[in-house]
């Protein structure tokens, strides 16, 4: 919360800003059926963002992330490891 607080007053530019926000999505990852699994995706998420936050539940096979990637971007390296997978809507 500070680090970003003390980012906004040091941008002068709001749409800069905008752009660097979290975002939070939720994908459906049927193949993942183990803690390796879960691994392997929370790395192949973490090349793409490794700042991201990754939260696997292998009960429902869904990944939750919150990065500031692109889904497509998240979705290519998911799929580069093995695991396709869709953005889970509501
Ligand atoms: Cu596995």
């Amino acid at each position: 919360m500070t680090f970003r607080l003390l980012e906004g007053l040091a941008s002068s530019n709001r749409d800069d800003l905008h752009l660097k926000e979290q975002q939070m999505v939720t994908l459906n990852v049927p193949d993942m059926t183990c803690g390796h699994c879960a691994k392997a995706v929370t790395e192949a998420v973490k090349s793409v963002d490794s700042n991201a936050t990754v939260n696997v539940d292998l009960e429902t096979k869904t990944v939750q992330i919150d990065s500031q990637s692109a889904d497509a971007a998240v979705i290519q390296a998911l799929d580069a490891a093995g695991y396709p997978s869709d953005v889970k809507t509501a």
